[in-house]
């Protein structure tokens, strides 16, 4: 990517977006064209035909979309199939009408079948059925996949697409019905503690084991491939390592101190048992993820202080 380029980041004010855009300062990017929500809604294909036609960008990091925790993406599939669909169709085709150098299509490890061999290697995608509670968004994301490699087997477009697993970091939801667990745990103990409360109540058995990547890492990643990497295959974005969902709960408890106990809501799901990522393409490329788990929660924690700081 030339210094001056145009660069489109789309979702830049979402937790991964604005990482990237974070990334790409620091890296000397000073050409990014950001547009939020509300002043250019991706859903409307008009919308985005006329945008890429005034702006005319040369690379795109689509990082916008529909995105929630278990129950949110339960609770309203067919808001995050439509909104994703549409998000990622309307993007693609304008960057294949107008001409865009390169894009990078973000997915989710979700995409993989529930019962997947593990670590999960990219061959997996569609050999298997999906888990239930994230089947719609899943499809969408899946459809992402398929675009992209469609449109460069089709037209040449040099369109890549990155599958990250669980992310966390600034800027991430808080809001305990829609949020994933990182986040939600978070402010659980924290506000517990904050209350002198003696328990705090974490969904599901805790036996599932998740993969967290920081978003940092994720974004440090996608500017990574988009300098690095031009085919057709997907590529998984994770760090390799995974914890019970039990495991991460004390590991919060311990960075926050919150000194009660933990009981479970297992009226909650507990979703795909198990979703670790087969890392070893995105690192024969030369990108490795380089924050662990454990500083990442203590980033994010005392950015979250900050905010709670500054509302007072
Ligand atoms: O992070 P999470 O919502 O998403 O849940 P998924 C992960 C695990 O944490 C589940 C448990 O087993 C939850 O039951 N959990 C425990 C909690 N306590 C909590 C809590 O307070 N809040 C939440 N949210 N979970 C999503 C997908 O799946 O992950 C999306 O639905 C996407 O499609 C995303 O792929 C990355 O990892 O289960």
């Amino acid at each position: 990517m030339d210094k001056h380029a145009k660069i489109y980041v789309a979702g830049h004010n979402g937790m991964v977006g604005s990482a990237i855009v974070r990334k790409l300062q620091e890296e000397g990017y000073p050409n990014l064209l950001l547009r939020s929500s509300k002043e250019l809604d991706l859903r409307r294909q008009a919308e985005v035909e006329r945008f890429f036609e005034q702006e005319q960008p040369d690379y795109v990091f689509l990082a916008a979309a529909k995105v929630g925790g278990i129950l949110a993406n339960d609770t309203y599939p067919a808001q995050f199939i439509y909104d994703n669909l549409m998000i990622e169709a309307n993007i693609i085709h304008a960057s294949y009408l107008y001409k865009v150098k390169k894009l990078l299509f973000l997915g989710s490890s979700c995409i993989y079948p529930k019962y997947a061999d593990q670590p999960i290697q990219e061959e997996a995608l569609l050999s298997g059925a999906l888990e239930p509670t994230n089947e719609a968004y899943a499809i969408a994301k899946i459809t992402g996949i398929e675009l992209c490699k469609f449109y460069r087997r089709q037209y040449g477009c040099d369109f890549i697409s990155a599958m990250p697993t669980n992310l966390y970091g600034i800027n991430d939801n808080f809001d305990l019905n829609s949020s994933h667990v990182l986040p939600a745990l978070l402010r659980k103990f924290h506000e517990a503690k904050e209350a002198q409360a003696k328990e705090v109540v974490m969904w599901g058995s805790g036996t599932p084991k998740r993969e967290f990547l920081y978003v940092d890492d994720l974004a440090d990643a996608c500017v990574h491939l988009m300098h690095h990497y031009s085919d057709e295959g997907h590529l998984n974005v994770g760090t390799g390592e995974d914890i019970a969902i039990k495991d991460l709960a004390h590991l919060i408890q311990n960075i926050v101190g919150f000194q009660g106990v933990i009981t479970h809501d297992i009226s909650k799901p507990d979703g795909t048992p198990r979703k670790w990522l087969d890392v070893s393409k995105i690192e024969a490329t030369g990108w490795k993820a380089q924050t662990t788990l454990e500083e990442g929660i203590q980033r994010v924690y005392a950015w979250y202080l900050e905010q709670e700081g500054s509302k007072r």
